[in-house]
């Protein structure tokens, strides 16, 4: 059967080489190394059978030897891992082909983190950086027949508990759940270049993991090889792009006369060609072209993401060496930085035209990473940009992610704030050290340069202004102020000298950004320039209208906590005793503490009143973190162009949490994601109480003006109307701008505004409809009637439609059925008075059951 397979490679690998003009294949053979591994605990005797790419944990959960780390307190249980030496090995054999092959490199793609790699008992590499990628030519240990790769995992809590013991002074590093983790005080994890969430953060749980994250295979080859295509786009316009693709080829003795191409896959056109005398070693030859009249790559919403795919091949002698396809999206994009009359811009360039960022900040989908597929990676994405997204930010915390997140991103139109892996501590950057950052940079960059999605790179998030606002400064000056010398200096040349140098020499059109939020060298981020991370409501307790007022170039951090609603709660909470935000296994699954659930609890009574009980409670902090997540967009967007981007805290979450999740790990989409769909609409109408005055803002993000009709009611929660208004308007490219503007006091005509709420209804000339309800008041402080829900439920293809009619008006109705799996076209939704709202639930439920579950619940009703 192998050998069907290997033949069928060979067959087609001609074919292709036909197509190209080449007459014979020489090309490299690849092998992975994902079979036949076991594991075992170093100082025991019990192997257990492996899965690679995983991690110890989920090798461990797989032979049940622990239960799931992730289910009520069952992480507490498991922190003896990470202080244990694991080893893993596996038995291999190479093909003829491969071992006749001149160069044998064994290639991991990901090692976490402090592992010896031994081939046939030679300690062939010694890996201590999670994020890079380990290349090691090994043709001098392969044997003819079996060969025995083993991989020694230390743990990274004995490497690194000695570094902190021998520093008179410690780095701060606050998100570090060393006491969690039994280690006390000791923050080690900046000493590791594995991902800092591992060691616990205010959304996630302690599991410090090891293993062969990532794939490991056995490349064969003979003369020469691609390593690296780089499709550099020195300049982009509607009319050219001119291109410079470099390919950087090794090569294992001089091969005069090579010829590199680059062809347009689709076209099957050789773009550009290079004639060049190879010498034994590491070759770099630029193939220059241009592209006339290109298909620009567009962020989701302003058009087409188009790729190309570029294949680079290199022949000798006619024969083919090796061939790389890139696919890459062609379009210039820039981060605009510049003064001007404020202060200093921030903002996107796409194609020549500024871009309001609108998205979410993205952590790792899963403590365990192998385990993110890529279904969860599509869903990922997929709920980014159908909710109308075109920005992830890619945060400090957390991983470079795997090429597939990329290669979604750019299909879907999204563009990647990308940050390098440093969060919320401060790191001892220099020596070895360092140079292991270095290289850590150099891998990623290259390995992400050719994506059209990469927007920026950024150096760490949150570093300086926790270093210089968050009294971590200070705090280590009153130690000895030679500390603080020693630290900052290592910061600013691993900011501002070693990563720059490496984005510049490596993705010289990317710009980068020394930290986020930034404005500065030397001070706190502010108001008027770079980037702004706003959590002084959340953090800072003050209420959630102060978004109206809080101004910045561009937020890339705000949020807003929820637990997960109770369907996802039962899945690691099932019995009823933890059905209370403060029972102990919720207290688990809630890292921002106590002081997160009494915030929770004080915004609630606040804004909203006393839940009834713990469904209750969990339903409403939904629809108030939905709420303030949409008055914080929608803010933002009004004061475009001063401000040009809001991103999120955070897209997704890593385990069952209490969070500022908006979809929960299951993939629950939470009442902030469907609000944040609307919100982020090409176009939003806006209604907003400025003083005495009631104003309606039109926000467009389209590449075009346009206009339409806008009504505005003032009415009744029963439906009466009190104030009815309707005017054609321009809604302008690329623009906020007020289109209404009343004194309240007309509009309301002496009625409470507790009676009343504003809808408005823009209708576009395409027919689109965009609409909003506002409230001139607390949720508390409206008057809601009880209203009567009913619902009709019709089998569609893959689920039901719910028709869910009201007779009054009713706020933030939820549809929820017993189904771990269901999907809802919408829900958290309001219905106007005596109208109705059609909802897709997809489930595999039978009818029966589906009815039997059905359960509406809306804010009216719980008040
Ligand atoms: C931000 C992030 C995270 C953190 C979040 C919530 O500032 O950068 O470090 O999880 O706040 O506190």
């Amino acid at each position: 059967m192998k050998h069907i397979f290997m033949k069928l490679k060979t067959a087609i690998i001609a074919v292709g080489l036909l197509s190209s003009g080449a007459l014979f294949a020489s090309v490299p053979l690849v092998k992975n190394l994902h079979e036949g591994w076991k594991f075992k605990q170093a100082r025991l005797t019990n192997w257990y059978p492996a899965t690679v790419p995983g991690v110890v944990h989920t090798d461990l959960l797989q032979n049940k030897i622990i239960e799931d780390p992730f289910f009520r307190l069952n992480e507490r249980g498991l922190q003896w891992i990470d202080k244990e030496d694991w080893i893993y090995e596996t038995h291999f054999t190479l093909t003829a082909d491969m071992e006749q092959k001149e160069n044998l490199d064994l290639v991991f793609e990901g090692l976490d983190t402090y592992a010896d790699v031994y081939l046939n008992e030679v300690c062939v590499l010694k890996a201590d950086n999670m994020f890079r990628r380990w290349s090691v030519p090994v043709k001098q240990h392969i044997k003819e027949g079996d060969n025995v790769l083993k991989v020694y995992f230390h743990s990274p809590v004995k490497v690194d508990a000695p570094k902190w013991d021998a520093l008179p002074y410690h780095y701060p590093a606050s998100n570090d759940q060393s006491e969690n983790g039994g280690l006390l005080d000791k923050k080690i994890s900046v000493f590791a270049r594995k991902a800092g969430y591992h060691y616990g953060w205010d959304w996630g749980p302690r599991l410090v993991t090891s293993g062969i994250w990532r794939p490991v295979y056995i490349r064969a080859w003979s003369d020469s090889r691609i390593d690296d295509v780089f499709i550099e786009q020195k300049q982009v316009n509607a009319s050219k792009a001119v291109i410079a693709g470099h390919v950087e080829l090794s090569a294992d003795k001089d091969i005069n006369g090579a010829l590199v191409t680059i062809t347009d896959e689709a076209t099957g056109k050789v773009l550009g060609k290079q004639q060049a005398d190879l010498k034994k070693g590491t070759n770099q030859v630029t193939v220059d072209f241009t592209i006339n009249k290109p298909k620009l790559w567009w962020s989701n919403g302003l058009g087409d993401p188009h790729l190309y795919r570029f294949r680079a091949d290199v022949t000798a002698d006619k024969e083919l060496l090796d061939s790389k396809t890139e696919r890459v999206g062609i379009r210039s994009l820039k981060v605009i930085h510049q003064p001007d009359k404020d202060g200093h811009t921030f903002y996107i360039e796409l194609n020549g035209r500024p871009v309001f960022a609108k998205g979410a900040n993205y952590i790792p989908c899963d403590n365990f990473l192998p385990r993110v597929t890529p279904e969860i990676y599509k869903k990922t994405i997929l709920a980014a940009s159908d909710v109308n997204m075109n920005m992830l930010r890619v945060w400090g915390g957390g991983i470079y992610e795997n090429d597939f997140f990329y290669d979604l991103c750019d299909e879907h139109g999204i563009m990647v704030w990308q940050d390098f892996m440093f969060a919320c501590s401060m790191y001892p950057a220099e020596g070895e050290l360092l140079e292991n950052i270095r290289q850590e940079a150099i891998d990623n960059v290259k390995r992400l340069r050719n994506h059209a999605c990469i927007a920026l790179w950024c150096g760490n998030n949150e570093c300086q202004d926790a270093w210089l606002g968050w009294g971590w400064r200070g705090e280590i000056e009153k130690q000895n102020k030679a500390y603080v010398d020693k630290i900052w200096a290592q910061y600013l040349q691993q900011y501002h000298v070693t990563l720059p140098e490496v984005v510049k020499e490596y993705a010289p059109e990317t710009f980068y950004w020394p930290s986020s939020p930034f404005a500065f060298e030397g001070e706190v981020s502010g108001t008027t320039d770079g980037d702004r991370h706003y959590w002084s409501v959340w953090h800072g307790k003050v209420p959630i209208s102060d978004y109206d007022k809080e101004k910045s170039r561009f937020f890339s951090e705000y949020g807003f906590q929820s637990f997960p609603e109770f369907e996802s709660v039962k899945r690691y909470a099932p019995d009823p005793e933890d059905w209370d935000i403060r029972s102990e296994v919720m207290m688990s699954h809630q890292r921002g503490g106590e002081h997160a659930n009494g915030l929770i609890e004080t915004y609630l009574l606040n804004e909203y009143k006393k839940p009834r009980d713990f469904q209750a409670f969990l339903y409403m902090n939904h629809v108030l973190q939905g709420d303030a997540i949409k008055t914080a967009i929608e803010s933002h967007r009004r004061q475009m162009p001063y401000n040009m981007g809001t991103l999120f805290w955070q897209h997704n979450d890593c385990w069952p949490v209490a969070s500022w999740a908006s979809r929960d790990y299951y993939g629950r989409w939470k009442a902030q994601h469907y609000y944040a769909r609307k919100a982020f609409e090409d176009i939003l109408i806006s209604p907003i109480l400025e003083g005495d005055d009631l104003k309606v803002y039109a926000v467009s993000d389209r590449m075009k003006g346009t206009s339409g009709k806008l009504q505005l009611q003032v009415c009744r929660f029963d439906g009466t109307v009190v104030h009815d208004w309707n005017k054609s308007v321009s809604v302008l490219a690329n623009d906020s701008r007020a289109c209404f503007s009343a004194p309240l006091a007309e509009l309301l005509k002496d009625t409470a505004r507790g009676e009343v709420y504003v809808r408005v209804v823009y209708t576009d000339k395409s027919g689109k409809v965009y609409d909003n309800n506002y409230y001139l008041g607390k949720q508390k402080e409206m008057n809601y009637p009880k209203v009567n829900l009913t619902t009709d439920v019709r089998p569609i293809q893959g689920g039901y439609e719910v028709t869910v009619a009201a007779d009054k008006f009713a706020r933030a109705v939820f549809i929820s059925i017993a189904d771990n799996e269901s999907v809802y076209s919408d829900n958290y939704f309001d219905i106007q008075p005596k109208g109705h709202v059609k909802v897709q639930v997809m489930t595999q439920l039978p009818i029966e059951e589906f009815n039997k579950s059905l359960k509406l619940t809306c804010l009216n009703n719980e008040f």
